[in-house]
């Protein structure tokens, strides 16, 4: 029974390291040494290769070696093979981190306290609290709902939209389109933690930008796919917006000259939001392992025909 992870060789090490002291009985294979590809059951990778399904008949698990599938060709694996994103603490936590200090930096306007000191201004802005500033998070999955969890003990207001209705701890929650044009009228600073999918592909466009306040924030941490970069640009602008984070862009990185490297209200960070360990990640491919061979649905486990 045989486990082929299809990534680099430093990563590689540090799973191996893990398979052989958590799972032995899991014999773990990478690029270098691939052993017999008839044996493979189970496979991690960032994006499978074309002929996967051909190369290993016998696979029943592939994992994604982070939290999106967006890079996948689902179209490519036979139905019988489930695909499994990274459900996993680590990589919550990151996201947690990361969304916790780009709000906290826009609710407090240190990037309007940067231009002034590069223009030799010392200019106090109104000081305003965590329960006036509303926050609102795009995706109310693994992610999102743990960034509400990280947010929620500042005060701030929060609230999250999804496809489907759910009830979440210290947030109002809103779907379909109705419930994002009311959610986005009460919205002072915006995260995009939505999977990239065809619905979703350029969700952050002018229509949405105008249903928030004048003057709102925007954090982009989903894909870069989901911002109309003209949009944003128009929107920052005329005012309707006043700054973004993006720590994601299509294509990554930016080509040189593209108008986001130099603009003042634009931060941009190279995809870091939350990186796999893998270590962490090889645990819960093992975790997903044991739960597929009792006969239970691996945690992550992705419905193919939505795209995530
Ligand atoms: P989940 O699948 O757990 O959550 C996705 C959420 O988006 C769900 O709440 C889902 O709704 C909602 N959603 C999906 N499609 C729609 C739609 N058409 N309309 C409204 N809501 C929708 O994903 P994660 O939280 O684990 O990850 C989210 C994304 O974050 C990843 O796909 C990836 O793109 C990005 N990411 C970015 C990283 C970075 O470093 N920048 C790191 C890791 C991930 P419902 O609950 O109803 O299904
Ligand atoms: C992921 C990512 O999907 O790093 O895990 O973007």
């Amino acid at each position: 029974m045989t486990f082929l992870f299809l990534g680099d060789m430093g990563r590689a090490a540090k799973m191996r390291a893990v398979f052989a002291a958590e799972a032995p009985d899991i014999a773990f294979h990478d690029r270098e040494t691939p052993g017999d590809a008839a044996t493979v059951r189970y496979l991690a990778t960032w994006t499978p290769p074309a002929d996967l399904a051909s190369r290993h008949p016998g696979l029943e698990l592939v994992f994604s070696t982070g939290a999106g599938v967006d890079q996948f060709d689902m179209g490519l694996l036979p139905p019988q093979v489930s695909v499994v994103r990274l459900v996993e603490k680590h990589l919550i936590d990151g996201m947690v981190e990361y969304v916790c200090a780009a709000a906290l930096s826009l609710h407090r306007d240190f990037f309007a306290y940067a231009r002034a000191q590069r223009g030799e201004r010392w200019q106090e802005l109104p000081v305003l609290l965590a329960p006036r500033r509303r926050i609102s998070i795009l995706g109310a999955g693994e992610l999102g709902r743990g960034v509400i969890a990280g947010l929620a003990p500042f005060g701030f207001p929060l609230s999250a939209w999804s496809r489907s209705p759910r009830t979440i701890e210290h947030a109002a929650h809103y779907s379909g389109d109705d419930g994002l044009t009311q959610m986005l009228a009460a919205t002072d600073i915006l995260v995009c933690l939505l999977p990239l999918t065809a619905q979703t592909t350029g969700v952050l466009c002018r229509d949405l930008f105008a249903k928030l306040p004048r003057g709102a924030c925007l954090i982009n941490v989903g894909r870069g796919g989901h911002l109309v970069e003209n949009d944003l640009l128009a929107a920052l602008d005329d005012g309707q917006l006043s700054q973004a984070v993006l720590d994601v862009t299509a294509p990554e990185p930016l080509p040189a000259g593209h108008p986001f490297w130099q603009h003042p209200r634009i931060l941009l960070t190279p995809h870091i939001a939350s990186v796999t360990d893998p270590a962490m990640a090889a645990r819960a491919m093992i975790a997903n392992i044991r739960r597929h061979r009792e006969g239970l649905a691996p945690e992550g486990l992705v419905r193919r025909d939505m795209g995530y």
